[in-house]
């Protein structure tokens, strides 16, 4: 059965990729499994055919032959262990490779995800300028870590992973925060990331949807 992944008919990131279904059509490109999309409004994603799948009624979630996932993370995960390409077969390092993925979405992603909501929903606060000052400054304790334990390595445990999959995913989120700037080495990982072949072709996919929806 062909796999169903619900992404944004309309992104608001306006297709730069940020949403979480690009984690999740990466991840699907690195296995070389084909996929097809089903394209929500934010009032479907509400409805009940798509709480039946996600009770937070948000994108992404996967569907396949009786199985429905939601939580990006989760869906990676299945993914990578379904299919080889995203985990080592030494037990030892997957557990590592695993650990890389929750230490991005449970260590890294959430003050990424803060900054986004002081810089797109609280703008207009009063106390805006010092949130931000302190969010940035907790974004900047987990670079100054993340960088120091990368090095001057290729990927977070000798070869590609999902685990590296998912920390340049969340990582993705601050290329326009200029926060990278003093981090070249991560910016380095990041772009390692980009020109891979699936997150290429994972990203002109994601592209061409809000192209359609937004000629313009
Ligand atoms: N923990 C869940 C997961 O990892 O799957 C979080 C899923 C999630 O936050 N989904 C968002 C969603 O459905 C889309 S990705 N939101 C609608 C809602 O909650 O009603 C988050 C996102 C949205 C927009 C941008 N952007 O514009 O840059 C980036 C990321």
């Amino acid at each position: 059965m062909m796999i169903t992944v619900t992404g944004f008919e309309k992104s608001p990131d306006r297709g730069q990729g940020l949403a979480r279904d690009m984690r999740v059509r990466w991840a699907l490109e690195e296995v070389g499994q084909p996929y097809e999309m089903r394209l929500l409004s934010f009032k479907a994603m509400k409805e009940p055919a798509h709480l039946a799948l996600n009770p937070f009624g948000q994108i992404p979630t996967y569907e396949e032959d009786g199985l429905a996932l939601f939580e990006s993370g989760a869906i990676v995960l299945h993914i990578a262990e379904r299919h080889s390409g995203l985990l080592p077969d030494d037990a030892n390092a997957r557990a590592r490779a695993i650990a890389w993925m929750f230490a991005a979405i449970g260590t890294v992603e959430p003050p990424i995800v803060d900054r986004t909501v002081v810089v797109l929903i609280e703008a207009k606060e009063s106390w805006r300028d010092q949130r931000l000052v302190l969010v940035d400054q907790r974004i900047r304790a987990r670079l100054d870590e993340l960088s120091a334990r990368l090095g001057d390595g290729e990927w977070l445990e000798g070869a590609f992973s999902a685990g590296d999959l998912m920390m340049v995913s969340v990582l993705l989120r601050l290329k326009s925060s200029g926060l990278l700037g003093d981090y070249p080495k991560l910016a380095a990982y990041l772009a390692r990331g980009e020109a891979r072949p699936a997150y290429r072709r994972a990203f002109a996919d994601q592209l061409a949807v809000f192209k359609a929806a937004a000629p313009d």
